[in-house]
């Protein structure tokens, strides 16, 4: 029993360690842009780990049996990196520069921003897979990034509190109202995004360019 909580423990710490690694890369790339281009591409950065009883009961979602291995293949977002920016195009530069580092596989890419979710989420999501080196060599971990703007961030923390208090049975007209607001933040972000570009030119980068 004791082996297998030892065990267990050490599985979810290589994933809180490649969280870390995650999590130092963009601090790097926001306290570099701040030093040397006067302005910084991220307002916020933060994290969480699974829980291990939330995972379990995703794979029980899934119908696997949960074991470490198929655990490690199937649950990807075991560790999750949520960065918030100011602008779309922020979004986009910061997924090109994490993931254009040499150490960072990329294994999936889902670009809600280009093509948000029936209620309106929108985010721009990537899993990354990170070396972690341990005393026992480099171990690949998995991490989910979340980018996202600040309003895309506001709805979706909105949309999550009505989804849980309403325990996943959402009444329609709230539903139809998040949606509604999906599109209103989704504007906001398009006319500040357009104010930013007649201060700063327009961005290098181009939506949907992040490859596998
Ligand atoms: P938590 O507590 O944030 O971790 P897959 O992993 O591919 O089998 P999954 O998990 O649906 O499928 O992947 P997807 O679509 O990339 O979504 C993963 C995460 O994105 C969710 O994690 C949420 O954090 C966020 N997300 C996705 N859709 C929505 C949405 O409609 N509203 C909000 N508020 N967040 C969303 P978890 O595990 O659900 O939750």
């Amino acid at each position: 029993m004791r082996a297998l909580r030892d065990e267990t423990e050490r599985f979810m710490l290589r994933y809180k360690f490649g969280m870390d690694e995650v999590i130092t890369k963009l601090s790097i790339l926001r306290e570099e842009f701040s030093q040397n281009h006067d302005y910084n591409p991220i307002e916020h950065i933060s994290s969480r780990l699974k829980s291990l009883d939330s995972v379990i009961a995703k794979m029980q979602r899934k119908g696997i049996e949960p074991t470490f291995d198929t655990i490690r293949d199937t649950i990807t977002d075991i560790a999750g990196v949520r960065v918030t920016c100011s602008f779309v195009s922020d979004a986009y530069r910061l997924a090109e520069l994490l993931t254009e580092q040499p150490d960072i596989r990329v294994l999936k890419v889902k670009d809600y921003i280009a093509e948000p979710k029936e209620n309106g989420y929108q985010s721009l999501h990537l899993i990354v897979e990170v070396p972690v080196f341990l005393s026992t060599g480099a171990h690949p971990v998995a991490v989910e990034v979340q980018i996202r703007t600040i309003a895309m961030d506001f709805w979706a923390s909105l949309e999550h509190k009505i989804y849980y208090k309403y325990d996943r049975q959402v009444p329609q007209e709230l539903l139809d109202g998040l949606t509604d607001a999906a599109h209103t933040a989704a504007e906001l972000d398009s006319r500040m995004e357009r104010l930013h570009r007649e201060v700063h030119g327009a961005p290098s980068h181009r939506r949907g360019t992040i490859a596998i």
